[in-house]
């Protein structure tokens, strides 16, 4: 009932389109408080659209990006089975790019706009995928870690305040489950298998456990963003209490596959039933932030030459649509003539 367009003016255009109301603002939380999804179209505080168009255009590309590792393994894959999950894997991602970028052009920005942002190294995408895939071990950790860390992310996204966003994350997650258990699947598979590959599943999660416990954002109390959006109802709980939770149900899988995890600090705490952890290095974090990672610019130069090598792609979809305009114009004024 408060739904109000975002084009609506009124009707005889002399009262101001105020976006900044304390009136509309306190109707916006209300509805939010009340669990109701907001639309395209209906009125939100500009903060909103803001922090929505960076977490979606951010998630995004964190998509398209995190393509590049695993796709690095595609035609190295050790059979013909793994090969086809993964490369099915990798297209469900660029699907999930697809599906945000739209999310995000409902907010008022173009698809353009955002991919410019990434290509320039302006956007930010998740700091996971700045670290390299060096043994096909990582293709099994990236499923089984990230993929997980992702779905511990991402569920609660689903009941998001914004309506398309939290659509999109509703079959978003279901893929990602596939993901988590074809990684943990292929780990498994190595964990039990010869010494040697023992070694590399080990290899790899002592690589992967920080960067993946870094996924989760900065602690609370370093979360700029986090208690505004909590307000929201945009995120449904704060980075610390999903990497809590992601420690608790992955600590159990290690143990499982025999590996261990590489924190010496780790231990259950039996009377609060979590695992306590050590400390996160920050300081890597913010480095990989700031564009200084492993592979920040491999990265990025491997999506600006996407972009450069699809350049005849677009002028040729473009090229066509024209083609089939001025057809269809013509039929339309062969048709008037006709019936003349
Ligand atoms: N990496 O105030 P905070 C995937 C930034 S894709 C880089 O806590 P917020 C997958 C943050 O953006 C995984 N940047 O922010 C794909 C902010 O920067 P700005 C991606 C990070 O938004 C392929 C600043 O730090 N998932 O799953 O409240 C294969 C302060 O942080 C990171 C999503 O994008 C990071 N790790 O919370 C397999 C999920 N962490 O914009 C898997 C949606 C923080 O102020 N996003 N930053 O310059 C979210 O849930 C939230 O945006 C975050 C951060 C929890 C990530």
């Amino acid at each position: 009932m408060y739904t109000q367009g975002l084009d609506a003016k009124p009707a005889d255009n002399t009262i101001p389109f105020n976006r900044t109301d304390p009136e509309l603002e306190r109707r916006f939380q209300e509805r939010v408080d009340a669990e109701e999804k907001i639309e395209p179209r209906d009125w939100m505080p500009d903060g909103y659209r803001r922090t929505l168009v960076r977490q979606i255009s951010q998630h995004a590309h964190s998509e398209i990006v995190g393509m590049l590792p695993e796709g690095n393994w595609i035609t190295r894959a050790p059979t013909l089975r793994r090969k086809i999950a993964l490369l099915a894997k990798v297209q469900d991602e660029g699907g999930h790019g697809l599906y945000l970028y739209s999310a995000a052009e409902t907010l008022g920005v173009s698809r353009d706009e955002l991919v410019e942002q990434l290509l320039s190294g302006k956007a930010k995408y998740s700091s996971i995928f700045n670290y390299p895939t060096l043994t096909w071990a990582d293709i099994g950790t990236i499923g089984w870690l990230v993929d997980g860390a992702a779905i511990m992310n991402q569920v609660p996204l689903c009941r998001c305040s914004y309506g398309p966003y939290a659509r999109a994350m509703i079959r978003i997650c279901r893929e990602e489950s596939f993901h988590q258990r074809q990684g943990y699947e292929i780990v498994m598979t190595l964990a039990q298998g010869t010494p040697e590959q023992k070694r590399m599943a080990q290899d790899s999660l002592d690589r992967w456990w920080w960067p993946a416990l870094m996924m989760f954002g900065p602690s609370d109390d370093a979360s700029a963003h986090s208690a505004q959006n909590m307000r929201w109802k945009i995120k449904r709980f704060s980075n610390d209490e999903l990497r809590q939770k992601f420690v608790d149900a992955t600590v159990p899988q290690a143990e499982y596959l025999g590996l261990t995890i590489p924190d010496p600090d780790l231990r259950f705490n039996a009377e609060t039933g979590h695992y306590e952890f050590g400390t996160i290095d920050w300081s890597e974090f913010e480095r990989v932030l700031k564009g200084d990672g492993p592979c920040n610019r491999e990265r990025l130069e491997a999506r600006n030459k996407a972009w450069d090598d699809g350049a005849w792609v677009r002028e040729a979809a473009l090229a066509h649509a024209r083609k089939r305009e001025s057809r269809a114009a013509a039929q339309n004024q062969a048709g008037a003539r006709g019936r003349a």
